[in-house]
């Protein structure tokens, strides 16, 4: 891809020159301004300098921040607002470093002499597939400048989670802000690449690498070419590179829809016949019906696939800025008034025409004034901007928010409970009064409403809510004090009401702590128990002794040694079952101080951030470190062969023969993490790489199915899992020795008993024997593998294979318990009978099991009344 020929600069002029009309000729490269004092300028801004402490650590660790940013997901991500005073005291346009944020996950580091060389592809149903470096769109398009406003979907959704918890984080009402952008116009790119006839979205997709793959989603093409739409590609903020949280070097921007189709750090453009398949486009910015649940939205994933549900346009909003939460107002003796003030914006280039004021609960409203500083850019004659062309005049859609205004006399405020505000757009689109909830909390636009509380001598105002965790606002108040938030009353009680009201009903929870327990622990004695003999963890701040279970956890030694010192709160409650929550108190020993949790937790949940010299080993026992889906083979109707990329082509795995590895991802639809223990099929010393064999269990009409299973197999060749490791309380060491929780022993001959996927574990064992050649080390293996029909069987060639070399020292069998007429094999559920044949005790035996509970079940009691020992028999 060159410079475009004289021809196609004649096909771009006349497709850009048909409509919007071409202007006048300018010196789009020169940015002084012809009409500076018509213009609202961006406010003063600086470019931060110091990297937050609470950055430090952080993948962002590189990227200083403002301070005042409000961070409403812990450290990292980067999710922040500003206080919604300090973003509307900004004025029309937000700077830069108070811009709001949502970033999935690390902001992608670009070096200021690369951003030239930045290169993205424009490709799928193009008969002219391209690849563009940011120099190409500035050297060989018209670039154009104009203010939008961003708002995040999720934009007042505090409200939502008080009412009911959303899966979605707590924004307050400053989840939007306005820029002038500067770019090139996005037709014109896709242009260039001559859409082909069946082409009906463009998909986006960024450089940050997610859980879930790379953030992508999609708008329709039909929409890209509608000049009245506005869709840019930009690399511009306020007339300045944008900032690297805000795409830099370049993003898509998409005016009048959620700020979540503004793709950032663009890498690709893709033009498809469908929607977009990407896992945030399905699974984040939609509004679900409001009847369903998160469970309901979990189990039955067609609601998610449903387009009809998808944000493109924003929904007619409105807040008020001031007066402020917690703003005190004396009342002076003589008559004085206030100015209230907010924001209000509409969706898909819709106007608002008219915000209204109600001071008695909607029953009367008054009109406010609505101030659309937008209108300056579009009364100004085409000019030069920021480096590109300020050309609005033929534009009649809005991109941006607007302020009202409306005075009051403190008369009235002092005779009046609360200030309420609603805006309504050109299509008559009105805010309602009562909040839509839904199962992501997004597009949360009911009557924005502020208590007026009358201390005598002043008035105070509150909120709804505060952003985040912060306490406060009248929603949280009402709550607490029983009141019903969806009464239509704002949880007020109404005359005659009945107090008792319909608190959401809470899953029982175990409780795990022990009665009476006051003992306050320090992060020095918890960390004094990180390494060594008595294991200390942490679980929801309570801190528990695993010393005592270190010899019977399922999950061996080591899991509780590597959750020792550390939260462990999210794997905990990811494994373990009613069952072990309820055995918690036991082992309870004290509750950890603030200080220490603060502390723990910022470093606890974290993923091991790529180590700048290259680790030789994967795994590591107390963090997550990230593997990617390299691909991704089916060797049968359920059966799938996931091959995960390690850190770098030499790394080893790490993980003792017999062990295994802890996978972790996030259930497509709850975001919950699953974490689930599996025993690579590759060899524990391949390097590189890892392959895991997943069954995968679909769900059924009778039953749902497995949520591991069904995550892994949604997953996409590319994206990321968490792994960490090692797990299992037995190893096999090689020359017929092996351990149980360290303690070791020799095997002469192993008993292996296996079904299903069981054989994992089995498989990696039965290898590590058969690929030893010392004489003397001679071990026998029998392995009884147990399914259902011949196509369950898996590894089944591997397995025979290694019984045709082991010349003797192997013996396969399998049994199968809906076998064809024509099998060879055994028939009939491993148990007793044909134990007895095969797998009789002798002296020097151990068997190993796994496999489904049944028929783990089955075979501990056949092998128990065949006379072997429990100290012989090992699970998996
Ligand atoms: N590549 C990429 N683009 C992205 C996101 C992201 O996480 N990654 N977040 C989206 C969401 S949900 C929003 S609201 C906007 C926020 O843009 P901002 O952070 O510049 O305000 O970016 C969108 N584009
Ligand atoms: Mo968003």
């Amino acid at each position: 891809m060159g410079v475009p020929t004289q021809e196609e600069k004649l096909h771009l002029r006349r497709v850009s020159g048909d409509f919007p009309p071409t202007p006048p000729e300018t010196d789009a490269g020169d940015s002084t301004l012809l009409e500076p004092a018509a213009l609202p300028l961006p406010p003063p801004s600086f470019i931060p300098a110091e990297i937050l402490k609470d950055d430090k650590g952080t993948p962002d660790g590189w990227l200083p921040r403002d301070p005042r940013l409000i961070r409403l997901t812990g450290k990292h991500p980067f999710n922040v607002e500003a206080p919604l005073s300090d973003l509307y005291n900004e004025g029309f346009l937000t700077s830069p470093e108070l811009f709001y944020v949502r970033n999935h996950g690390a902001v992608p580091r670009v070096e200021d002499g690369d951003i030239l060389d930045w290169e993205f592809a424009v490709e799928g149903l193009v008969e002219n597939p391209l690849t563009l470096t940011l120099r190409d769109l500035l050297e060989q398009h018209e670039q154009v400048t104009y203010p939008v406003t961003f708002v995040c979907a999720g934009n007042r959704r505090k409200e939502q989670n008080v009412v009911r918890k959303t899966k979605g984080f707590s924004w307050g009402a400053a989840g939007v802000s306005t820029a002038i952008f500067t770019g090139v116009v996005m037709s014109q790119v896709l242009k260039r690449a001559k859409p082909l006839r069946k082409a009906r979205y463009v998909c986006m997709e960024g450089a940050d690498k997610l859980p879930n793959g790379y953030y992508g989603t999609s708008v329709k093409l039909n929409w890209v070419m509608d000049p009245n739409r506005g869709m840019m590609l930009a690399h511009k903020m306020n007339g300045e590179m944008l900032r690297p949280d805000h795409g830099k070097p370049l993003r898509v921007v998409i005016p009048g829809q959620i700020g979540g189709r503004s793709v950032k750090w663009l890498k690709r453009i893709i033009l498809t016949d469908s929607p977009s398949d990407n896992w945030y486009h399905i699974y984040d910015n939609r509004v679900l019906p409001t009847s369903v649940s998160p469970e309901e939205s979990q189990q039955t994933p067609e609601w998610w696939r449903d387009e009809r549900y998808a944000i493109y346009d924003l929904s007619t909003n409105s807040a008020i800025a001031f007066p402020a939460h917690d703003e005190q107002l004396s009342l002076p003796a003589a008559e004085s008034n206030y100015d209230v003030r907010g924001y209000a914006y509409g969706g898909g280039g819709r106007r608002v025409t008219r915000v209204e004021i109600s001071l008695d609960k909607g029953h009367s409203w008054r009109l406010a004034n609505v101030e659309y500083l937008e209108d300056r850019y579009r009364e100004a004659s085409p000019q030069a901007l920021c480096g590109g062309l300020l050309d609005m005049s033929w534009r009649e859609s809005c991109f941006c928010w607007c302020f009202w205004n409306i005075v009051i006399s403190t008369d009235e405020l002092r005779n009046a409970q609360d200030i309420f505000v609603r805006a309504m757009d050109e299509s008559m689109n009105i805010q309602p009064r009562d909040l839509y909830w839904s199962v992501l909390g997004m597009m949360n636009n009911p009557w924005y409403r502020i208590v007026i509380h009358n201390e005598g001598r002043s008035l105070k105002f509150e909120h709804p809510t505060q952003p985040a965790l912060i306490p406060g606002g009248w929603m949280e108040r009402v709550k607490k004090a029983g009141g019903n938030l969806t009464n239509g009353y704002w949880g007020e009680r109404l005359g005659g009401e009945d107090a008792t009201v319909s608190v959401e009903p809470q899953a029982a929870e175990v409780r795990m702590t022990k009665a009476g327990l006051n003992r306050q622990i320090t992060l020095e004695e918890l960390k004094q128990h990180e390494f060594g003999e008595s294991p200390w963890f942490v679980l929801n701040g309570e801190v528990y002794d695993g010393t005592s279970f270190l010899n019977e956890h399922p999950g061996g030694a080591q899991s509780i040694i590597s959750a020792a010192g550390v939260d462990s709160t999210e794997e905990f409650m990811a494994i373990h079952s009613e069952n072990a929550k309820n055995m918690m108190p036991t082992y309870h020993i004290g509750t950890l101080t603030p200080s220490a949790l603060s502390a723990l937790s910022s470093d606890s949940t974290s993923t091991s951030t790529p180590p700048t010299s290259p680790r030789p080993t994967f795994l590591t026992p107390k963090a997550w470190t990230r593997a990617t889906l390299h691909s991704k083979r089916s060797i049968s109707r359920d059966t799938r062969i996931l091959r995960f990329a390690l850190e770098h082509s030499t790394q080893r795995l790490g993980l003792p023969i017999g062990q295994h590895l802890l996978l972790k991802l996030a259930d497509p639809a709850s975001r919950d993490a699953i974490i689930r223990a599996y025993t690579p099929i590759s060899a524990t010393d391949q390097r590189g790489f890892v392959d895991v064999l997943v069954k995968v269990y679909f769900d059924t009409a009778e039953r749902a199915g497995g949520r591991m299973s069904l995550a892994l197999e949604a997953l996409a060749v590319g994206q990321v899992v968490e792994v960490k490791g090692p797990t299992g309380r037995f190893e096999y060491l090689g020359a017929g020795r092996c351990a149980i929780n360290g303690v070791e022993r020799r095997v002469r001959r192993f008993v292996m008993v296996c079904g299903g996927s069981g054989i994992t574990p089995i498989y990696q064992v039965l290898r590590a024997v058969m690929r030893e050649e010392e004489v003397e080390a001679e071990v026998e293996c029998v392995v009884l593998d147990g399914n259902r029909a011949v196509e369950d069987i898996l590894c089944r060639e591997d397995l025979d294979e290694f019984e045709r070399k082991g010349e003797g020292r192997c013996r396969v069998l399998h049994t199968l318990t809906k076998a064809p007429e024509d099998w060879m094999g055994l028939r009939g559920r491993i148990a007793k009978p044909l134990l007895e044949e095969h797998a009789k005790w002798r002296a020097g035996s151990m068997a190993l099991i796994c496999g489904p509970e049944s028929m783990e079940k089955s075979a501990m009691t056949g092998l128990k009344e065949l006379g072997w020992a429990d100290a012989d028999v090992h699970k998996f």
